[in-house]
């Protein structure tokens, strides 16, 4: 089955010039980039994006990193899609990330995290609603 997973090159990674980097991973793992955008996100749609982190301590720092930059997100199509990048991008602390990783070989901390990826079916249906939903262009 071809399934579908969302992932954002965060502002850091932008900023430090590793799209292509990120991006030829998975095309080199042999997953698809089947849609792609640079765009900055506004504080409402990082809010939304985020919004199952609201009340946490660490939410506030994070829809201010999310907003300080341009990110680049890719619509990523291939088999089990969704894990296998995951798997690709490891944890969210850096420090716990093994190197071959994203996060192992990018991050820099765990705010400064270089790259989001869905983590269920449900949270891709929501994210790429904020990203690439009908009312986006
Ligand atoms: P992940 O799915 O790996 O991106 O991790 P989470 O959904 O748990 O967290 C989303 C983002 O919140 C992380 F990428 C970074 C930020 N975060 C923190 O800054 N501190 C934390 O303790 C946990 C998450």
């Amino acid at each position: 089955m071809n399934d579908r997973t969302l992932i954002l090159i965060k502002p850091d990674a932008v900023r430090r010039g590793l799209i292509g980097a990120i991006l030829s991973r998975f095309e080199g793992k042999g997953l698809k980039i089947v849609k792609l955008k640079m765009l900055e996100l506004s504080e409402k749609d990082a809010k939304r994006f985020y919004d199952v982190h609201v009340g946490k301590p660490f939410f506030k720092d994070l829809v201010s990193f999310i907003t300080s930059g341009p990110i680049v997100a890719a619509l990523i199509e291939g088999e089990n899609a969704i894990k296998i990048v995951r798997e690709m991008i490891g944890p969210t602390n850096p420090k716990e990330a093994p190197k071959g990783t994203i996060r192992g070989d990018f991050a820099k901390s765990i705010t400064e995290n270089a790259i989001h990826a869905s983590d269920s079916f449900e949270s891709f249906l929501k994210e790429y609603e904020v990203i690439f939903g009908s009312n986006k262009n």
